[in-house]
């Protein structure tokens, strides 16, 4: 039986309830989830709370705090313990006696206000955190504005940013993160630092501002991506900068789910991968039912073919998969390299790509061979859309892979139902007949159909 347990890492978060899900203990979860560590939650107080304020908080009575920690660590043994909205002074007292006596890397995210602007810390218990909660903290990870309260230092430069840490790091902490990306000049690149055993040399990660003026969740998903990577044996070094790019990428996905700030998307990539072993799966089975189809070599263009199939709201041709290497005709026959993966095919991709902005429901296609009875057929059994490539703009034809999705979209300018589009090539360039559909199964049935007309008549 021993041998079939899988043994995930564990952290705990202790930190407060965010009714609206985007930070706190619901955040840390999702964030856990996302990076494949097991989360246990000990909490400190409840939030009533959406994406414009934080209506009510409730914190909870010391005796059952005392108890939520003290039964879970009895039981459950944490790889890292994260520490977040610890909001009263009999909280920071109890989460300090338990735990100054286990070696436990901790990490604290210094929260003080929320996103929207509301306390979350009571007046006097700023300096009972700083005596208390920071010198647990193996790394603890302010913004910049957090940064400045705890080191009584106004930030304006990473000089200042510096000091700062050298004034956190007399508080106790092993290691600093300053986050720049709350800073209210608003610069154009954001600057993290990560500042190492009393070492005033940081680490640095600079990233191009994103368009958003202020999200929900950020501080949550990045201290507990910090805390995942760590539980699973990732340096402070390294910790830092898989953090970093894995909160980008939330914060780029984030959601407009209420009608104030927007909240981060800790699960965005989650919900994409667990898509691809599927969309390989189905692209497989229709390719396999493909390589039977009699006569389909009459099909394949000079260019040869590739069929693709996205998963849903593709970002770009990586989250399409298709074959590698194209379907060859080889005289009477076909040959696949049997080999399909995402990324595989950029000019289809891109085709799927362009499609999809005009109907969300477009995530797969086939190219085809274009001449005067396939389109006949075409024309007379779906609904047809073509491009002239000789309209192409000098851009667009100096700029490679451009060319299909400014057609595509000419196409279904024009014809916004359409299953088929095609053009007739320009000077070097074949003609091009692209069958598309939700799925490859429904690209298929279109391929049986043109190729029964083509064969039989
Ligand atoms: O983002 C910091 C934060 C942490 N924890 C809770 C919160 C917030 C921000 O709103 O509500 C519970």
């Amino acid at each position: 039986m021993e041998g079939y347990i899988k043994r995930l890492k564990k952290v705990m978060t202790i930190a407060g309830s965010d009714s609206s899900a985007g930070a706190g203990i619901q955040a840390d979860l999702k964030t856990f989830s996302a990076l494949g560590v097991y989360g246990t939650t000990v909490i400190t107080t409840l939030t009533a709370q959406n994406t414009k304020t934080i209506s009510d908080i409730l914190i909870v009575p010391a005796k059952f705090f005392k108890n939520q920690i003290v039964t879970t660590l009895e039981d459950i043994k944490p790889d890292v313990i994260k520490i977040g909205v610890v909001y009263s002074k009999s909280i920071i007292n109890i989460i300090e006696t338990i735990l100054k006596d286990f070696k436990y890397p901790i990490v604290v995210d210094p929260v003080l206000y929320s996103g929207t602007g509301i306390k979350l810390m009571n007046g006097d218990s700023l300096e009972q955190f700083k005596k208390k909660i920071i010198p647990l903290a193996h790394v603890i990870t302010p913004n910049l504005k957090e940064a400045e309260l705890l080191s009584k230092i106004k930030i304006s430069n990473k000089y200042d940013m510096t000091k700062a840490a050298l004034e956190i790091f007399k508080l106790g902490a092993s290691n600093i993160i300053i986050k720049g990306g709350h800073d209210t000049a608003k610069d154009s690149k954001v600057v993290d630092l990560l500042f190492r055993d009393n070492d005033t040399r940081p680490q640095q990660i600079v990233h191009k501002r994103l368009d958003l003026d202020e999200t929900h969740g950020t501080g949550c998903n990045f201290s507990a991506a910090i805390t995942s990577f760590l539980a699973k044996g990732y340096n402070i070094a390294e910790s830092f900068q898989l953090s970093n790019s894995y909160v980008y990428e939330a914060l780029r996905y984030s959601n407009q789910i209420g009608d104030g700030v927007p909240v981060t998307n800790p699960l965005d990539r989650m919900y994409d991968n667990s898509e691809k072993f599927k969309v390989l799966v189905e692209l497989q089975d229709s390719i396999a039912k493909l390589e039977k189809l009699t006569n389909f070599f009459e099909l394949i263009p000079e260019t040869k073919t590739n069929f693709v199939f996205s998963i849903q709201r593709p970002r770009n041709f990586n989250d399409i998969a298709g074959i590698l290497g194209r379907l060859t005709n080889l005289g009477r026959d076909i040959r696949t390299p049997n080999i399909v993966q995402f990324g595989a095919s950029q000019h289809v991709s891109n085709a799927v790509l362009a499609a999809s902005k005009f109907n969300f429901l477009i995530r797969s296609a086939i190219n085809i061979r274009n001449n005067l009875k396939i389109i006949k057929i075409c024309e007379s059994n779906f609904k047809c859309a073509s491009y002239s490539r000789s309209k192409e703009t000098k851009e667009i034809k100096k700029k490679e892979g451009s060319s299909i999705p400014w057609g595509v979209s000419e196409a279904f300018r024009q014809e916004p139902d359409a299953e088929i589009i095609y053009h007739h090539g320009d000077i070097g360039k074949e003609p091009m007949v692209i069958i598309f559909g939700r799925n490859p199964k429904d690209v298929l049935e279109k391929i049986r159909i043109v190729l029964q007309n083509y064969v039989n008549n």
